[in-house]
């Protein structure tokens, strides 16, 4: 009947094709064979775009159907040519912008990802999915730090101080490299710059910057292009060489954004000729020159265990399992290592670490570097490696070299990143991955070296100088290469079996190990950290032992039918020997992400057999070399994914006719955020239990507190109305404020408590019907001031007595933070009521004052169902 509707009758062949075709894709989608059926939606609404209101809902679900389909197909191609169709027919529908989104992320395509959210938000704004989405990736697109540099005041004035100089001095043509925001570009050219260029290699500051210099009304007067540096041509990009490069593309590590690369191009491409120094003839508009003129890197070597449990091994024994028989873990990052999926660097603020860090020897000048000399440049790589001898001046643990530079804008005006400084800067550390426990002290030397390698600056401890003899440290990483072992089959330095100290501060250099070949597993730093945390692998080693004691309990007395056995029995598979099955085992899935020894845990509580969501196999390698080592039965430990087909459907029964005794759920990420799906997830668990079964944990509590702190604030937005350096910069950039912030050191974030910590929510996930999405909660505010923001973490039940705070010394969780709207002025004694919602798992907190006095405690005014 819809047919004589809604298609035109002009053509008959044309409206009988699409009719079939459209009676063809709803057969195919009732077949389920989604390829067909999105083919043939695609012919149907081609030829016939009135019907596009009708078929969107089923159109869709069979897109994403297929989607699913090639995605696990590995087509990945095909899977984004059907995106782009999609499209072609609906160009405005937010919820496939959106799911392409989540397949690009899922890709690694992380910044075309974040496009695709933000697109469709800015279609609908209240999407919940693309809000979520958009939240998660947003740091992506618009990192975090360019707030930072933009609400940086001295450095935004010395940047303008140093172009408007040089502009003013004859630099009249003008090259802004990695524009960002377009900010140095528009300095160039308000000092008077008769051309200015500017380049941005990410699409979104791109466009970003093409806005800003709209608004500033500099349209057309700054050309901006989005490309690569490197790419860049005279006269294809630019119509002639420039006199003055200026550029920011420094990380905490200075070369990590490929300067010293950008720059040797620039000089032979883009730049004019130097100012030669002998005869400085030539007038400054027909010489190049680079803003900034050079840098001065600076190392230390510092003692921190912050550093250390993210980067070692350091427990010998993790929840009852000894720790030995792992081999040899290690971070991603090394800079000593010839593998390509390590980094040399991290970064961080030092000032800002938990427990702070020990200075074991001073700062010492690692590298000057001068952009104006594009010889000494392309040297950098070719240059000896040098060796620096470093009087130590502090005793402990050598964790890791900390590096910073002071950035050289001209002769007369320079910026620092050190940590002592007051600077939005990060340092980037170079951590010490061997596996000694080597204690320096005052009176040794510190032998490192530094080069440069991939225009990456590497530094490296290599030695220790005490009494006139050399210890090698740096024989650890390199798989492949043999290990200057002390022990018996021959010492290569034999002064080291001399010194006794020595010799128990390698003692994790086991003799036995030495022949064999190694074992070398990579782990992520969190992971790491994670394995180091025993409180939390003590209380699932409690909590497990508990449930199964209950269980036996439970089995014995439900009478003899399944094995008398109480006491620990040999682990048989039971449909192995019919004529003795022994005990049932209890079957516990642990389906943390990435490594995880729980599992392997529950295995050792013996008459268990536990099921690991492992992945990688040199993962599963580490788990099986343990459960050899701690006399865990091989049948004892499986790996799940090894045995599920369909990635996807990880929750389900552990065979046809059993349930499982536990699962592990992992609810927490390390950032800090509740993970995606979580109570969709503890929903099909707990179908999945036995009579008696947990899911750990079975309930978490979230806690927050009122504080205020203006570091939050210059991290989430640029503030105040002031324009930036006479710009207008941040209504833009300020669209990409996301309100809740990830990864923070709670215990030494610079901020003024302005409340006790409360309760904001309680997720249970043993009755997920029992939650709700929105909670009111009030507190009293303890001291007057502005709250900014909401910290927030989380209070992990594993069962009734045992819990885990993320907010705790030895956590490998970092906290996170909803930074308010607008901040909230309070008076102490003040009752603030806070709304908290949880949709998805994405949490947010507007924070109201409360007029009447109200009752201690907590309103649950708006408890509604989650579904
Ligand atoms: N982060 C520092 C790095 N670009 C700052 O796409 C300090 C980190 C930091 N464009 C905390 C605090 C801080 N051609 O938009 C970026 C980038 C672009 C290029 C064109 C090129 N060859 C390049 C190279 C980079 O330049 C912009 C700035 S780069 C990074 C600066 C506040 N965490």
């Amino acid at each position: 009947s819809f047919r004589a509707k809604l298609v035109p009758r002009e053509d008959p062949a044309r409206n009988e094709l699409v009719s079939r075709s459209l009676e063809s894709a709803q057969q195919c989608l009732f077949n389920q064979d989604y390829g067909t059926a999105f083919v043939h939606y695609l012919l149907v609404l081609n030829l016939a775009p009135v019907l596009k209101d009708f078929a969107s809902e089923s159109f869709r679900f069979t897109l994403f159907k297929w989607a699913d389909e090639l995605d696990s197909l590995g087509r990945i191609q095909d899977l984004f040519d059907c995106y782009e169709q999609a499209l072609e027919l609906f160009p405005t529908d937010e919820v496939i912008i959106n799911s392409m989104g989540e397949h690009l992320f899922r890709m690694g395509f992380r910044d075309e990802a974040a496009g695709h959210f933000h697109k469709a938000l800015k279609l609908k704004p209240d999407y919940p999915e693309a809000k979520e989405n958009f939240y998660r990736v947003a740091n992506w697109l618009v990192e975090r730090w360019h707030f930072l540099m933009l609400n940086d005041r001295r450095r935004n004035h010395k940047y303008q101080q140093a172009i408007q100089k040089a502009v003013e001095g004859g630099c009249n043509t003008v090259l802004d490299i990695g524009t960002g925001t377009g900010i140095l570009g528009m300095c160039a050219k308000k000092a008077g710059a008769a051309e200015v260029y500017a380049c941005e290699l990410s699409k979104t500051m791109y466009e970003l910057a093409c806005e800003v210099v709209t608004a500033n009304g500099m349209n057309g007067r700054i050309k901006i292009l989005h490309m690569k540096s490197l790419e860049m041509e005279v006269p294809k990009d630019i119509p002639k060489r420039v006199s003055l490069v200026v550029t920011e593309t420094v990380d905490a590590g200075l070369f990590g954004e490929g300067i010293i690369e950008s720059l040797i191009h620039a000089w032979n491409h883009l730049l004019l000729p130097p100012q030669n120094t002998q005869d400085p003839s030539r007038p400054p508009s027909q010489a190049g020159r680079v803003i900034p003129a050079g840098a001065t890197v600076f190392g230390m070597a510092v003692q921190c265990l912050e550093i250390r449990r993210h980067h070692r091994l350091c427990v010998s024994e993790i929840g009852g399992l000894a720790t030995a028989a792992a081999g040899e873990l290690h971070s991603p990052v090394s800079c000593s290592s010839e593998d390509d999926s390590t980094e040399p660097y991290t970064t961080e603020r030092l000032s800002r670490l938990p427990g702070g860090y020990t200075p074991l020897t001073e700062p010492f000048n690692a590298l000057d570097i001068d952009f104006n000399n594009v010889q000494e440049l392309e040297g950098l790589c070719s240059r000896e490696v040098s060796r620096v001898r470093l009087p130590v001046t502090g005793e402990g643990l050598l964790d890791a070299l900390a590096v910073w530079f002071q950035l050289h804008l001209d002769q007369q005006s320079s910026l620092s990143t050190g940590p002592k400084e007051d600077t939005c800067w990060e340092q980037a550390i170079y951590p010490v991955q061997t596996p000694h426990n080597f204690p320096l002290r005052p009176g040794d030397e510190l032998i490192v070296e530094i080069s440069c390698r991939d225009a990456y600056l590497r530094l490296c401890s290599v030695a220790v100088a005490r009494d006139g003899r050399e210890f090698r440290l740096d024989d650890c990483l390199d798989p492949d290469k043999p290990r200057n072992n002390p022990g018996p089959s021959g010492n290569p330095n034999p002064s080291l079996n001399a010194e006794a100290e020595l010799c128990s501060a390698l003692a994790c250099l086991g003799t036995e190990q030495s022949s064999g070949p190694r074992d070398y597993t990579m782990l992520e730093c969190a992971e790491m950290a994670l394995l180091n945390n025993q409180p939390y692998h003590d209380s699932f080693r409690r909590a497990l032992a508990k449930l199964i004691t209950n269980l036996k309990d439970a089995r014995s007395v439900q009478g003899p039918s399944q094995g008398q056995g109480l006491e620990v029995m040999p682990l048989t598979d039971p449909p192995s020997d019919p004529m003795d099955p022994g005990p049932d085992p209890f079957y516990v899935l642990d389906v943390s992400e990435g490594f995880s020894v729980l599992s392997l845990m529950a295995a050792s509580q013996g008459q268990v057999k536990a099921y690991s969501s492992v992945e990688k196999t040199q993962h599963q390698a580490v788990l099986r070399r343990l459960a050899r080592a701690n006399g865990v039965p091989e049948e004892a430990l499986e790996f799940w994914l090894n045995q599920v087909e369909d990635e996807q459907a990880v929750l389900q029964r552990p065979s046809r006719e059993k349930l499982w005794s536990a699962i592990i759920l992992d609810c927490v990420e390390t950032c800090g955020l509740v993970r995606q799906k979580l109570m969709e997830k503890a929903t099909l668990a707990r179908c999945l239990l036995e009579d008696g079964g947990q899911i750990f944990p079975e309930r978490i509590v979230l806690y927050g507190m009122l504080v205020e702190s203006d570091t939050l604030l210059l991290e989430s937005a640029v503030q105040g109305q002031e324009p930036t350096l006479g710009f207008n910069i941040a209504p833009f950039i300020n669209q990409f404020t996301v309100p809740v912030h990830v990864f923070l050191d709670l215990s030494t974030l610079q901020c003024r408590h302005l409340s006790d910590s409360v309760e904001l929510f309680i997720l249970d996930l043993m009755n997920t019907n029992a939650n709700y999405t929105n909670r009111d909660v009030k507190v009293q505010a303890s001291a007057s001031g502005r709250v900014t923001a909401v910290p927030f973490w989380y209070q992990i039940h594993l069962n009734e007595e045992i819990s885990l705070s993320t907010f705790n010394q030895d956590s490998h969780w970092k906290q996170a933070a909803v930074v308010l709207h607008q901040p909230l002025a309070v008076r102490e004694g003040d009752w603030v009521r806070l709304a908290v919602t949880l949709q998805k798992s994405s949490i947010s907190i507007s924070a109201s004052i409360e007029e009447e006095a109200g009752e201690t405690g907590t309103v649950d005014s708006v408890k509604s169902p989650i579904r």
